[in-house]
């Protein structure tokens, strides 16, 4: 109730501001209940995200779910590397890592998403009777597929009484308890706008909220909504941009000094962050077993065998039944994944649903658009095969490509096999080769080299004891300058 009436006072507050004296509230109280503290041009951050959820009756608080499981036993959505069991342990695992809790749930076949009751009149009827059950001990519905359309979202409340989330709403509700910093609370919230806009339209008057106005109708309160929306969008977009400036002149200054990076992606929970961990043994890193532990994009630095540095760059986790636009507003993680010089695919092998999870996977960053070098040149690391029996631990077994690699991050097996990998992709995607430089004993060129290229170790020259020869990686560019500068080069092999 304070939640509701904060709301109302806030979006008092906001009319005020925007629609000046001509608006005015039905509710006089809602109007005396302006808090003169909060300045009426200026909403908080955290209130209006307050109000659009107050708008959209969604509770903030602990829920006791009713899990509706649809099954779809036809048609082009059917996914047939998955089962519906599978589908309803991953939505249990999300509603757990909220710490809410499924009291009952039901799996019933699909009818048509097109339609509103989604399901055929009998199982309809079977879902009524299953809810009735439990009427005492649910909170609220959750139904455990993709998103809902607002008229079914509408219809589900009314029937039943009581919220209805759909998985996107889940898993925004996840982000945004995960989200640490301000740049994955920014982005959260602006991932969340494009679903609340979907779903106003839907709503109209908001029964039981004090957000009512005189003569306005549903359709001017709608416009308020939206305006709302607007204004909260052009705020959330000017933060971000300033703190993607900044990152973007990170990576230019990376890309200068020649810093090579390789973007880690995957399902959520197959284990990206314990795979840089155990590949830069960066302490700090701190992997957890629940769904989204990681929603910021970071970057850790290591060395391949080759001695050449490269930046690990750890990303949020994908999963199946959402719309990718959700990942795709995580502008950072598009803009770290596609600048990358190597991208590895980390898959939880020991996951009885790590075929659907791999397709998923590649579904997903099709549609990022990611170069097409990058993607044709991914590296698919087979993760957690020390849950694996022997017998599994095969590229066929696991639906793997012929040249995986397998690895545990936990007991640091497979990380070898995997840096070579690394090394090998990049080459073959940057340009970066390696040279034998025959150069003077303490000269210049040794120095020059050490400072921008990667030299990985020197061996006497045995023609002449002036000389070394110099083992290094260097890329084009660094090359050819070298050349330029120091004219009288011997270059063993190229
Ligand atoms: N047995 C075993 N457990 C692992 C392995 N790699 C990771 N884990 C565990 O799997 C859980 C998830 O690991 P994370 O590294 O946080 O996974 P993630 O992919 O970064 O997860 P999100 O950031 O949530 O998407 C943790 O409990 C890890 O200890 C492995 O090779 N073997
Ligand atoms: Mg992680």
């Amino acid at each position: 109730m304070l939640f509701k009436s904060t709301s109302g006072r806030l979006l008092s507050s906001y009319l005020r501001c925007r629609c000046g004296p001509s608006v005015t509230a039905r509710s006089a109280s809602s109007f005396e209940q302006v808090d003169e503290d909060v300045p009426p041009w200026q909403l908080p951050e955290e209130a209006e995200y307050e109000l659009a959820r107050d708008l959209l009756r969604i509770p903030g608080t602990s829920q006791q779910l009713f899990l509706i499981q649809p099954r779809i036993k036809i048609g082009p959505n059917r996914n047939y590397l998955t089962t519906p069991q599978l589908q309803l342990e991953e939505n249990k695992t999300l509603v757990e890592t909220l710490g809410w809790k499924i009291v009952d749930h039901i799996i019933l076949p699909v009818s048509s998403y097109d339609s509103t009751h989604v399901f055929g009149r009998g199982n309809f009827e079977k879902l009524q009777e299953a809810v009735r059950s439990c009427r005492t001990s649910a909170s609220a519905i959750f139904f455990g597929s993709n998103t809902l359309k607002k008229k079914q979202l509408a219809f589900y409340r009314e029937t039943f009484g009581m919220p209805v989330f759909d998985r996107y709403r889940i898993v925004l509700e996840i982000f945004r308890a995960h989200a640490k910093t301000k740049e994955a609370k920014l982005q959260v919230a602006l991932a969340e706008l494009p679903y609340f806009r979907a779903l106003l339209g839907g709503i109209g008057e908001v029964p039981g909220s004090s957000i009512q106005m005189a003569g306005s109708g549903s359709g001017q309160t709608r416009d308020l909504q939206r305006q709302i929306m607007r204004d909260r969008e052009g705020k959330l977009r000017t933060a971000l941009d300033k703190i993607r400036s900044n990152r973007a002149v990170l990576r230019r200054g990376r890309k200068k000094n020649e810093i090579n990076s390789v973007a880690v992606v995957g399902y959520t929970n197959c284990g990206k962050t314990s795979l840089i961990k155990a590949l830069t043994g960066d302490v700090t890193m701190k992997p957890e077993n629940k769904l989204f532990a990681t929603l910021d994009v970071t970057s850790h630095g290591g060395r391949l065998p080759n001695s050449v540095s490269v930046l690990y760059v750890d990303t949020i986790g994908f999963i199946s039944d959402i719309p990718t636009s959700l990942i795709a507003s995580f502008a950072a993680v598009l803009e770290e994944i596609g600048e990358a010089d190597v991208l590895v695919h980390v898959r939880d092998v020991s996951h009885p649903d790590t075929k659907s999870q791999k397709e998923t996977v590649l579904k997903q960053l099709r549609e990022l658009a990611l170069p097409e070098k990058l993607l044709n040149s991914m590296i698919e690391v087979c993760n957690k095969v020390d849950m694996l029996p022997e017998i599994e631990k095969s590229p066929e077994k696991v639906s793997a490509a012929d040249n995986a690699i397998f690895t545990s991050a936990t007991a640091n097996t497979g990380l070898y096999s995997l840096r070579e990998r690394i090394e090998a992709v990049l080459l073959g995607n940057t340009g970066l080769t390696e040279k034998q430089i025959r150069v003077p004993q303490g000269g210049a060129e040794l120095s020059w080299l050490y400072r921008e290229a990667h030299v990985h170790f020197l061996e006497a020259d045995v023609t002449d004891s002036q000389f070394l020869v110099a083992h290094v990686t260097i890329s084009p560019s660094s090359f050819a300058r070298y050349i330029h500068q120091f004219r009288k080069i011997q270059v063993l092999t190229r």
